[in-house]
């Protein structure tokens, strides 16, 4: 491993995501990725602006960039795995390209795709998850060093403006909780949490 990541602390996804849902005060909108960021994600307790995406690796971000784009008043945050973030790249070029300044991106980076047996990703060898997001043109991308500091990164994400990319690196713990497996429901509460739904 080269570069800032060798000085970062190996973090716990559980512990983060409480820390992260325990500092929102707006109603921001939290979209989790398939498996453990959900996982982690319901475990610090439902929120109606939740949203968990089931089956398919890589659309927090895209679907959090939708959301940031219909409601620009509104916080929105994205929670990835490195290895779902790597299957969607494509989706830090849009973003960055689009500039939602209310959106941030959170990759939990274990180097490893956890829940289907612990296959090794890209960025557990040479590939710098924060150094893609700054070459799509992040203004603002940033490993997170420890827990302290990822409580100032979150109290202080919009002050240089947006969109904003946090990387952790965290151990091989899998998530903790477990959200329905009801797409419809996730969506239909989603959609009331954001004063969005047509129903
Ligand atoms: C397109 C696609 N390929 C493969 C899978 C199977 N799959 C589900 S989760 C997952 C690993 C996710 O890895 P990562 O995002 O790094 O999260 P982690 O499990 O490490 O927390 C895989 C391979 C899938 N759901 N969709």
């Amino acid at each position: 491993m080269t570069g800032e990541r060798t000085t970062v602390a190996t973090l716990n996804r559980t512990a983060l995501t409480r820390r992260l849902v325990e500092r929102l005060k707006h109603d921001e909108a939290v979209i989790g990725g398939i498996g453990n960021a959900n996982f982690d994600l319901i475990a610090a307790g439902h929120r109606a602006q939740n949203f968990y995406m089931l089956g398919s690796m890589g659309l927090a971000c895209p679907i959090a960039l939708g959301v940031a784009l219909a409601q620009p008043q509104r916080g929105v945050i994205a929670l990835e795995g490195d290895g779902s973030m790597l299957m969607m790249l494509g989706s830090l070029a849009t973003i960055a390209n689009m500039r939602p300044a209310n959106l941030t991106i959170i990759i939990w980076d274990n180097g490893i795709y956890q829940i289907t047996g612990k296959q090794a990703t890209a960025t557990g060898g040479v590939t710098d998850i924060v150094a893609l997001a700054r070459g799509a043109g992040f203004p603002r991308a940033e490993w997170v060093r420890d827990e302290a500091h990822f409580d100032i990164l979150i109290d202080r994400r919009f002050e240089a403006g947006g969109p904003v990319l946090l990387a952790a690196k965290i151990d091989d713990k899998p998530g903790k909780g477990r959200q329905a497996r009801d797409p419809p429901l996730i969506r239909r509460r989603f959609m009331e949490g954001l004063g969005a739904s047509r129903d």
